[in-house]
């Protein structure tokens, strides 16, 4: 395991642990220190500071507002199905609603019209609805056609997103307002506050104006500051600038929250009284909005997010957190299944082509040849017998896969051996018919995560297949998908993640020459993992002052992670702990000097103990963390790596 710093301290130094801080600090590239340490608050941000020329497009905006208003025609709030989406679109639509403006909220079916603007959603909108006007959430950037088509039907659109812009921006939009700093969620929030803004300062009478003004005011403040949290989060962002600012504050506002749909959503999962930080919304509550986008229609969780019943909120959440769960098993198995397929890659070599393995659904061995267009290979079919239909999803989850022919497996490359022998190209590309496309996106992460390896996992979707893909450190995949788009219908997302469609009769070519590219784009470097740290660091500069000042660079999380020290530290040392004995607890302290040792704990680690002895150097990567044990408060080290 490469080890990997950003500075070195070394133990004549003598740095007070603000130097420490500061030293972090520079090293990550923070130029704005005063705005980091207290990010101003998201309520004054305004678009015109993302673009000088949003101050003029969102003059345009207002004016046919005012217009649609008048003549109470119906605005659409078209939004993406994943929480990010979602938690924009609630934004968005309810601002809209309490204004006083006749407004619906879209969101497309995710298998049924796939993510974005298509012509079926469009044409369905437009037929149930007849709107003046179309507002994108969350998406829409690379949807230049599919908005002109919308112009030559007589509908405007405004886009508000943050995605990858494309070389070809939609020209046919009414405005754009594009901010890559932000999420959908994140840049909802802005457009919607400034909305507001203008439409509150237009003298009315209504007394339900009035009031709704009054809601929208502690909207702003608290429920729409957690939700647009939420959607920041989720998506990924960075969490440094203008994003920094809205989770921070979005994150204190959860306490203050009165709808009544997050509250449940919090009392589902555990979270309430509990404070929310980053991992709260990443691995409990984001989920729980993804999953019913990924298995039904993601209309309930804005649905949830927007209703002022609770007990409709209740039934809402527990729905909620039953997709939840059974999102998770999916993901489990599929992810199972991928593995397996990718491990046996090897077999499909010596087969010499097409391999395929399926545990759940039924396949035929046709299915494999005529997808893969060459009947005179024989195909290698696996095909356990378990048969069993799960009753509660009515997607079985599978695993049939093609893999590439000899010749692109050769001009592929396999670099790497994994554990067990077997190699694994640098490129990792799966194909099923039977994935369950709502968690493709879950199971490239976690195949990208274990193997160290950009993936690309495809499968079956009524026409044509889909694709979703994960990147690793410094590789752009959507970048990377662009320049392989003369064989793809569609492609967009981040440097991190993308997502695309592909006809049948490309996916051939596709694999063939993406791994082909993949093989001269990617050296043996890249594909190494690496554990990085922010400092090397003696460890007995490590003290509770330090602990206390690094708090301040809170919340952690992707673009601001929490501080790791790596340090050659001497074992003073060891015992297993925990209930189940599975947890290592290493007492070290630095070899020169008769420092304090500082304990270390190291979960799921114990089968490292018959390795380690006392007095030994040991080369250490751990946060630190607080210990509170009968109202004593000690530091102690989460430890990454030994
Ligand atoms: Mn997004």
């Amino acid at each position: 395991m490469k080890i990997k710093y950003l500075a070195e301290i070394r133990f004549e130094q003598k740095l007070s642990s603000q130097e420490i801080v500061d030293l972090i600090l520079s090293k990550r590239k923070i130029k704005d220190k005063k705005n980091f340490l207290n990010p101003p608050s998201p309520l004054n941000l305004k678009l015109v500071d993302f673009r000088k020329s949003y101050e003029k497009s969102f003059d345009k905006v207002i004016k046919l507002l005012k217009k649609i208003k008048e003549k109470q025609q119906m605005i659409i709030v078209y939004t993406d199905y994943d929480a990010d989406g979602i938690t924009g679109g609630a934004i968005l639509w309810e601002t809209l609603y309490l204004l006083g403006f006749k407004t619906m909220p879209y969101v497309p079916h995710r298998k049924n019209e796939g993510y974005g603007f298509s012509i079926q959603g469009i044409d369905n909108v437009i037929s149930k609805y007849h709107p003046a006007l179309i507002i994108s959430v969350d998406h829409g950037i690379s949807a230049a056609e599919k908005i002109s088509y919308a112009k030559k039907k007589g509908i405007p659109i405004i886009v508000t997103d943050h995605h990858l812009a494309p070389k070809k921006l939609p020209k046919d939009a009414f405005v754009i307002f594009h901010i890559p700093a932000l999420s959908g969620a994140g840049v909802a929030y802005i457009f919607a506050k400034e909305i507001f803004e203008r439409f509150k300062s237009l003298t009315s009478n209504s007394s339900l104006l009035t009031t709704n003004y009054l809601s929208l005011f502690t909207n702003f403040s608290y429920d729409y500051l957690a939700l647009a949290a939420t959607g920041i989060v989720a998506d990924l962002v960075p969490l440094i600038g203008p994003a920094r600012s809205i989770v921070k504050f979005g994150l204190d506002a959860f306490s203050n929250v009165s709808r009544v749909g997050i509250k449940q959503i919090l009392k589902q999962a555990g979270l309430e009284e509990k404070p929310i930080t980053p991992y709260e919304i990443g691995f409990m509550i984001a989920p729980r909005i993804n999953a019913v986008g990924r298995l039904e229609h993601a209309i309930d969780a804005l649905r949830l997010l927007c209703t002022n019943s609770p007990e409709k909120a209740f039934r809402l959440a527990e729905h909620l957190g039953d997709l939840n769960k059974n999102r998770q098993n999916l993901v489990e198995k599929s992810v199972k299944a991928a593995r397996e397929m990718l491990l046996n890659e090897k077999q499909a070599q010596q087969a010499n082509f097409y391999s395929a393995t399926c545990d759940e659904a039924l396949i035929k061995k046709q299915d494999y040849i005529t997808l893969a267009g060459n009947k005179n290979l024989a195909a290698s079919v696996n095909i356990s017998n378990n048969k069993t239909k799960r009753a509660d999803l009515q997607t079985p989850t599978c695993d049939d896969n093609i893999v590439q022919e000899k010749d692109s497996i050769a001009l592929g490359g396999f670099a790497k051996t994994h554990a067990s022998g077997i190699v694994i190209p640098k490129l990792v590309i799966l194909i099923s018919n039977h994935w369950n496309e709502g968690i493709i996106g879950l199971i490239a992460s976690k195949i990208a995560d274990e193997f160290y390896r950009p993936t690309i996992i495809i499968t079956k979707s009524n026409n044509h297949y889909k694709g979703s893909a994960r990147s690793i450190s410094g590789f752009d995949i959507t970048g990377f998908l662009r320049s392989l788009k003369k064989y793809l219908i569609d492609v967009g997302g981040h440097a991190q993640a993308a997502g695309f469609t592909i006809e049948e009769k490309q996916l051939k070519d596709f694999v063939k020459f993406a791994q082909k590219k993949a093989n001269k784009l990617l050296t043996e470097k890249d594909l190494e993992p690496i554990t990085k740290a922010d400092l090397k660091i003696p460890i007995n500069f490590i003290n509770l002052s330090l602990y206390k000042l690094l708090t301040l660079l809170e919340p952690f999380g992707i673009g601001n992670p929490r501080p790791t020290f790596y340090s050659e530290a001497e074992l003073v040392d060891a015992q297993i702990f925990g209930k189940t004995h599975t947890h290592l607890k290493l007492l070290v302290k630095n070899p020169d000097s008769k420092s304090t040792p500082l304990e270390m704990i190291y979960f799921n680690k114990a089968d490292l103990f018959p390795q380690l002895a006392r007095g030994q150097t040991i080369r250490i990567v751990y946060s630190i963390n607080l210990n509170r044990w009968n109202g004593k408060e000690s530091l102690r080290g989460i430890v990454r790596i030994v």
